[in-house]
């Protein structure tokens, strides 16, 4: 059947085509079957609303989905090609930064597996997250062009007008199919500009933030560290609240709705405060369609939820007033009266819209005018609470709720580990699939010795895959032999990379003083530095140059090898979850939302090394103290030394030798002949003069914690088996399916 029916659409055998023509043929295949999946929508849809979707390549989940993945795969055999190879022509995608993004992708996957009406409403930016290469240890970044060749997207031929600034841009609606697993297919729409120009960039990722018309949808997130890049973002989102407001009433409409009873039909999820301009948007919409503000605010109230995912409060986005006159001013009288609404039910002066600056808190407007505020994990949630939204949380208590995050299994483990899915099949049958709670099944083996040598098996033949994929994209040899500990995700102080930075340094001194590991440690890192953020970009260079000055040293490199992944993505992603030993989840208690890289690396068999911050909490609740390392101080006490304001590096330094040497190390004369002295002194004066997120205080922990983990691994590998089987087992609570069925059942409703 897929074999006739890609022949008939190539017009020529398997084996004559070239990937682009297969990749073609099978994109059009798989859009047929993904409109003859159909989809029922009645009573209440959901709008997802997001500045980013990371959805990764898209090909082979598809094939997954509908059913197809196994058949394809024989055909390109026969024809004498490979899937894998396949793979390689489709670009990916990024368009994300980070978690954010790909939870929503994650959620989408969920919605349509569920057959739950939800669609997706975003941008279709022309260049994804920045490609990263390094040169002389030094990231450097260029354009993401990924809309090059056949396209999952579709162009609707449906525009809607959005005012900026007093001009008016045409937005245009493109549509992704979102195919479920053997589910429905929903939609993921996202708009652009036909003005947009990419060749307005200039050198690297630079080009001219002021001409909105050329600019608009050029880039995802374009560098903020100047008004010009602020203002571009608040356009930006905009286009993409207004489009989409639009396009959601219209809808709504459409299927019989007379707007006052708008919550009959829609639910809008508000992902972070990026689309949080959706709420005054409709509701002026609602003013034009004749309906009063009173009952347009209660109206859209009762739309729209909105889902925290910081506590960092230089990520909640608060932009002047006098950016919003200039960019919308049609949405300031609105703002303007919701924050006097505000100011009759409080006078708590934290919780105003407008503060006493003149900024617009988007998320303060978010919570007064949604009817549900949740967090993304249990602990983020109580400190929200407790701490952060304390004010809120006094006048609303009601609104307030968790989500922990979740993953969806069909791509974080059908997908990229085919192997460990169709042993588990083997074992436990195919209900997992859909059912991840089936999962638990497979702890009925945890002492069965057969199952773990299959497990660490499975576990060293995606060890030498990444290593292949590795020495072919990067040309670097590393040891299967070794155990990988991987830390893959956006470089921030929060997340500490530097801390394992210093332990890679200490294990570098342990080796020459003859101390060596229990096993030889590749040391593995993914992960992008916002172009503006100089300490990030200073641990990266830290971490390249660390590695050579190990390489170069025969001693020490057979004991440890380090590695940074080049342009860190999802499909990168895809190649390392399922070859990892140790997840490093390692950042400063009360600091990490959720994390989901968590959750991936668990569902494939790693074991987390981790600070108890996040859904880590969660991931120890469910596997027991015995099956995770965890260390360091934890979000009580973070919290308070916040609060104390007490927290002094300098004497950590001056009085611990081990971390005093470490830091030391970073810019002394083997590190200065490797790299570069100003970046390395900056870091090291950084860590000694501040430390904000106290990588010093858990230094200690986290070595003992770190090479402890090393041990079991090399003395006792049946007893890691069972550590990794026990983590599969218990991973079901963090499939996105269970998310997705609570955020239904506690706030959207749908159907
Ligand atoms: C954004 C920014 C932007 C400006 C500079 C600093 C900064 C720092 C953090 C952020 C994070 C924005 C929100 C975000 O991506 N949160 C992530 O959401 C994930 C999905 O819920 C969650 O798993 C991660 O823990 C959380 O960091």
């Amino acid at each position: 059947m897929m074999k006739t029916r890609l022949e008939a659409l190539c017009g020529k055998k398997i084996a004559e085509c070239s990937y682009e023509e297969i990749y073609e043929a099978l994109m059009k295949i798989v859009k047929e079957e993904s409109r003859s999946q159909g989809r029922k929508v009645e009573g209440r849809k959901l709008y997802y609303i997001s500045a980013e979707f990371l959805i990764g390549k898209l090909l082979g989940n598809n094939l997954i989905n509908l059913g197809l993945y196994d058949e394809t795969d024989k055909v390109l055999k026969e024809g004498g090609k490979s899937m894998a190879e396949l793979e390689e022509t489709e670009a990916e995608p990024s368009l994300g930064n980070g978690g954010l993004g790909r939870l929503a992708a994650c959620f989408l996957d969920s919605l349509a597996t569920l057959k739950l009406p939800g669609d997706g409403v975003g941008l279709r930016y022309h260049c994804g997250l920045f490609h990263q290469s390094f040169k002389n240890n030094l990231q450097s970044e260029s354009p993401d062009y990924w809309l090059n060749g056949a396209q999952w997207a579709e162009d609707t031929g449906k525009t809607y007008d959005v005012s900026l600034a007093g001009e008016t841009y045409r937005a245009r609606l493109y549509q992704i199919d979102v195919t479920g697993y053997g589910g429905q297919t929903n939609k993921l729409h996202l708009f652009d500009l036909d003005t947009v120009d990419e060749s307005i960039i200039t050198e690297g990722i630079r080009f001219d933030k002021t001409d909105i018309e050329k600019n608009l949808t050029l880039f995802l997130y374009p560098d903020d560290s100047d008004d010009a890049g602020r203002k571009l973002r608040v356009y930006q989102q905009y286009l993409m609240v207004s489009a989409g407001a639009q396009m959601i009433l219209e809808e709504c409409m459409e299927r019989g709705s007379n707007l006052h009873d708008l919550a009959d039909y829609a639910a809008v999820q508000i992902n972070d405060t990026h689309p949080s301009m959706v709420i005054p948007e409709l509701i002026r919409l609602l003013g034009e369609q004749g309906i009063a503000f009173e009952e347009a605010a209660e109206i859209v109230t009762n739309v729209c939820a909105y889902t925290n995912h910081t506590i960092l409060a230089e990520a909640l986005e608060k932009w002047p007033k006098e950016y919003l006159e200039e960019a919308v001013p049609q949405l300031m009288p609105v703002i303007r009266k919701l924050d006097e609404t505000v100011k009759e039910r409080t006078d708590d002066a934290g919780t105003a819209i407008i503060d006493e600056d003149g900024r617009v808190h988007m998320a303060h407007m978010d919570i007064h005018f949604t009817h549900s505020t949740n967090g993304v994990a249990a602990l983020h949630t109580e400190i929200l609470k407790d701490s952060e939204l304390n004010g809120f949380y006094k006048l609303y208590p009601e609104k307030f709720n968790n989500k922990t995050n979740g993953i969806t299994f069909r791509r974080w483990l059908l997908s990229c580990n085919r192997a460990l899915a169709g042993y588990i099949e083997s074992l436990i049958g195919p209900g997992f699939k859909k059912d991840a709670g089936e999962l638990k099944k497979l702890a009925a083996y945890a002492d069965n010795g057969e199952v773990l040598q299959n497990l660490t098996r499975i576990k060293a033949e995606n060890k030498k895959l990444l290593a292949k994929w590795l020495f072919k994209k990067q040309g670097i040899l590393i040891n299967p032999d070794s155990m990988f500990t991987i830390q893959s995700k956006r470089l921030h102080e929060y997340k500490r990379q530097q801390l394992n930075l210093l332990y890679l340094i200490h294990t570098y001194f342990e080796v020459k003083s003859g101390h060596l590991p229990a096993a030889p440690i590749t040391a593995v890192f993914g992960a992008k530095a916002a172009p503006a953020y100089t300490t990030a970009k200073n641990i990266i260079h830290a971490l390249l140059t660390l590695s050579k000055v190990v390489a170069d040293d025969p001693q020490v490199s057979k004991w440890l090898q380090i590695v940074m992944i080049e342009n860190y993505n999802v499909t990168a992603a895809e190649k390392m979850v399922p070859a990892c030993d140790l997840s490093e989840q390692i950042s400063l208690a009360s600091k990490e939302a959720s994390g989901t890289g968590n959750m991936k690396f668990m569902l494939n068999g790693a074991v987390t090394l981790g600070t108890l911050d996040g859904a880590n909490v969660e991931i120890q609740d469910c596997v027991g103290e015995d099956n995770i390392y965890i260390f360091g101080q934890n979000s009580v006490q973070v919290i308070r030394c916040y609060e104390r304001g007490d927290y002094c590096a300098r004497e950590w330094y001056e009085t611990d030798a081990n971390i005093r040497r470490a830091v030391d190390f970073i810019a002394g004369d083997l590190m200065q002949a490797a790299g570069d002295r100003e970046s390395l002194e900056s870091l090291k004066r950084e860590l000694i003069g501040k430390d904000w997120f106290q990588t010093f205080p858990d230094f200690n922990a986290y070595v003992v914690r770190k090479n402890q983990a090393i041990t079991d691994y090399a003395v006792n590998p049946e007893k890691w088996a069972r550590m990794a089987l026990m983590n599969i087992s218990q991973a079901g609570f963090f499939s996105s399916d269970r998310t997705i069925k609570e955020y239904n059942e506690d706030i959207w409703h749908l159907g």
